[in-house]
């Protein structure tokens, strides 16, 4: 297959965004890609609805509603909502949500994402102005932050801990690696999986194993926090979750609500990215190791959403972002790994490749701190990367090759929101 023609103009390319998105839209929610990922999944709606703020803010609304009626009872908004009957593993069979109490009458997994969904509320109201909207949303949302608050914090100091890779949208990281390998390779004693009840013997084994450990568990709260053997605190899940608790403190005074308790919260998340996983650099924390994850993934840039970080750690964090160790060494931004690291893998997903959402993140990031330089190097960069290749899923750091599936959604809803300050600027 040939790589999709580059958009000469920004005109066209933000028609061919749409287009994407246009056809990617199932009634009731945007799919990733087709194919590939044919249900919504929870950050990448949350980065549609960013996306389709100024351009499609009806659909933008739809997104997030539609994703909001696979939130449990209990607060949690999985990771993926079966909204098609397509077929996809792990789907509906191996996560079982209709048996359960807490979950609703959409078949849903039984993980969750990056909480975005504040920060892309606030970006919503931002350029829609719509406060019915938020009255609407804000206590779905108010009931995520809280289900992590009250169920997430294993480590007891203020951070939510992710219980599977999965969980942290960037399944094959290298800072799971370890704790990966650390699972038991026999113990897998559950009757009555449809998984061939086999030893973990590749990632993807045990992420099985792990999503089943959790779901034989009823998903319990008290199973995660005693026994789950994988508990990580990740840098961008907190930092996108600080990110969203700031933006819940804006929005709870329209929506009539007190935003004390999401400042608060918010300032219990950045002492403790500060205390827990700071090393010269943000890194994950393996709660069941006892121990930070020494390798520098893109992910150790999540706590510069947060504005209100001290300017020491914007600094070194920039510092590292701009170096030779992801940056400043390849042709386009920002590869998923540090490239000096032995696991840097240019071809493999979340091991090397550059992604059109940690991108914008990280844009994001820059504005906050008023860094503009970084945040024009940030958007050029990654025009050029869809320009030249099309939405693919991700792409090669070096030489800005297309990496993944075509038509991918948050590589083309985000071009959107990029090109829209391209206008402005
Ligand atoms: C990838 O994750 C799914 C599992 O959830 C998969 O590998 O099948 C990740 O890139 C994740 O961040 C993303 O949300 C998902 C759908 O785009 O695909």
């Amino acid at each position: 297959m040939m790589e999709s023609r580059p958009a000469v103009d920004d005109a066209a390319l933000g028609r061919e965004a749409m287009a994407v998105l246009e056809a990617n839209w199932t009634g009731s929610g945007t799919v990733p890609a087709p194919g590939l990922y044919p249900h919504q999944w929870s950050w990448d709606s949350a980065f549609v609805v960013i996306g389709l703020a100024r351009h499609r803010p009806d659909r933008a609304r739809d997104e997030l509603l539609s994703l909001l009626r696979g939130q449990w009872a209990t607060g949690m908004v999985p990771h993926i909502v079966f909204h098609t009957r397509e077929a996809y593993f792990p789907g509906p069979s191996v996560w079982r949500s209709q048996e359960h109490d807490a979950a609703p009458r959409v078949l849903t997994s039984g993980l969750t994402a990056p909480p975005l969904h504040g920060l892309a509320l606030w970006w919503l109201y931002r350029y829609t102005g719509d406060v019915a909207f938020v009255r609407r949303t804000y206590p779905a949302l108010a009931a995520q932050h809280d289900y992590l608050a009250a169920t997430r914090d294993l480590g007891g100091a203020g951070l939510a801990a992710i219980v599977h890779p999965w969980e942290s949208g960037m399944d094959d990281s290298p800072a799971w690696d370890d704790a990966l390998a650390a699972l038991p390779a026999i113990g897998y004693g559950q009757r009555g999986v449809e998984m061939a009840e086999r030893h973990p013997d590749s990632d993807h084994d045990r992420y099985v194993w792990l999503a089943l450990r959790y779901r034989d568990a009823g998903y319990s709260p008290g199973y995660l926090r005693d026994e789950h053997p994988f508990a990580i605190e990740d840098p961008m899940f907190n930092g996108i979750w600080l990110a969203s608790c700031q933006a819940m403190a804006d929005l709870a005074p329209l929506a009539g609500a007190d935003p004390a308790p999401h400042a608060e919260r918010a300032e219990r998340i950045r002492r403790a990215l500060v205390e827990r996983l700071w090393d010269g650099c943000f890194y994950a924390r393996d709660l069941r190791a006892d121990r930070l994850i020494r390798v520098g993934t893109v992910g150790s840039f999540g706590p510069l959403l947060d504005a209100g970080l001290p300017h020491e750690h914007v600094r070194a964090a920039v510092e590292i972002l701009e170096s030779a160790r992801f940056m400043g060494a390849t042709g386009y931004p920002v590869p998923s790994c540090e490239i000096r690291a032995p696991q840097f893998d240019r071809t493999r997903y979340w091991r090397g490749p550059s992604w059109v959402n940690t991108n914008w993140l990280l844009r994001r990031a820059a504005a906050v701190h008023s860094l503009d330089q970084l945040a024009r190097q940030l958007t050029n960069g990654t025009l050029r990367l869809v320009r030249q290749a099309g939405f693919r899923e991700c792409f090669d750091p070096f030489d800005g090759s297309g990496r993944g599936c075509r038509d991918f959604s948050w590589s083309a809803a985000l071009t959107l929101d990029l090109l829209a300050d391209t206008v402005v600027e």
